[in-house]
């Protein structure tokens, strides 16, 4: 494959509580297809596209827990996105819960490229809390559900170069950029659920978007690569979700952006040369970073 092509970032609108894994998928292949007939080789979902943002509620029934997770990936419900993206040629990144055969729970993100699994990734920042907070009024049990990935940040070699991949709250950490970087993605893959209220500090609730585009850029500049991220976006189940999908410039401008808070395919043309212009000059790595002076980033927590 080529080292420049069209990539498209696939938004999602909301999927309700009752949406079955038939029906979204359905929705994710027709998204496919249109990033396909707009000349796109690899199409980004977002996190947990298969279903409902369940984290919002507090379950305690290991039974209805799991019935959210997947426990196999292709499964029967996914198998069709894993069919189209054969025929049609096309690399697509999808998030959803994986429960291993262990019983272990995690949030998972895979690139799929010739209907084979390139990549896998397994969200470490996980936001929000454990127990019920009645106070909200909506939960974020991520830290309940979720363990933390074990699989650290990897790079990966695709068809077209090297990439990465992190979830949602990942994005407002440098330290996951620079680990990406530091691998030498040039392509990183992303997909997000950012609920507009942030009930622990609802004075930032107006600042939602500039912050999510500030994060995309910032990581997308300060380690000279493309950032492909997709939100699922809208009104789901009461709670109001960014859109604001967005495909970022290893300069940090935003090539594409979403405008809607529905399904939406945005397209841009990738070119992973132009990496090169951030990272052999003002982030040359080998030339100018200074990592004996960066304990304090790895150093544990206080
Ligand atoms: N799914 C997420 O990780 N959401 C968080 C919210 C809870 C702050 C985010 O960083 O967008």
């Amino acid at each position: 494959m080529d080292r420049k092509f069209v990539v498209a970032a696939a938004q999602l609108g909301p999927i309700a509580r009752g949406e079955t894994r038939a029906s979204a998928v359905r929705r994710l292949c027709a998204l496919m297809r249109e990033a396909h007939g707009r000349g796109a080789r690899i199409v980004v979902f977002p996190e947990l596209a298969l279903t409902t943002f369940f984290p919002r509620w507090y379950m305690e029934d290991p039974a209805e827990i799991h019935a959210w997770f997947e426990t196999a990936m292709p499964n029967e419900a996914v198998r069709p996105l894993f069919d189209l993206s054969a025929e049609l040629g096309m690399g697509f990144h999808l998030g959803y819960a994986e429960l291993t055969p262990e019983g272990r729970q995690f949030n998972t993100a895979i690139y799929v490229e010739r209907g084979r699994i390139a990549g896998k990734y397994r969200k470490i920042h996980l936001p929000g809390h454990r127990e019920n907070e009645t106070w909200r009024p909506f939960q974020h049990l991520e830290k309940r559900y979720f363990e933390k990935g074990d699989l650290g940040f990897q790079v990966f070699d695709a068809e077209a170069g090297k990439f990465g991949m992190c979830i949602c709250n990942d994005r407002r950490w440098p330290e996951t950029w620079r680990m990406l970087g530091l691998g030498g993605a040039e392509l990183v893959m992303l997909g997000y659920n950012t609920p507009l209220h942030y009930p622990p500090a609802p004075e930032h609730d107006h600042l939602q978007y500039f912050h999510n585009e500030l994060s995309l850029q910032a990581g997308a500049y300060q380690n000279g690569m493309w950032v492909v991220a997709a939100a699922k976006a809208g009104r789901e189940e009461g709670c109001d979700l960014i859109g604001g999908s967005a495909i970022v410039v290893p300069t940090g401008e935003i090539a594409a952006r979403a405008v809607t808070l529905e399904d939406e395919v945005i397209t841009a043309t990738v070119d992973l040369d132009r990496c090169a212009e951030l990272r052999k000059n003002v982030f040359n790595f080998k030339l100018h970073r200074e990592p004996q002076d960066y304990h304090l980033i790895t150093a544990p927590k206080t």
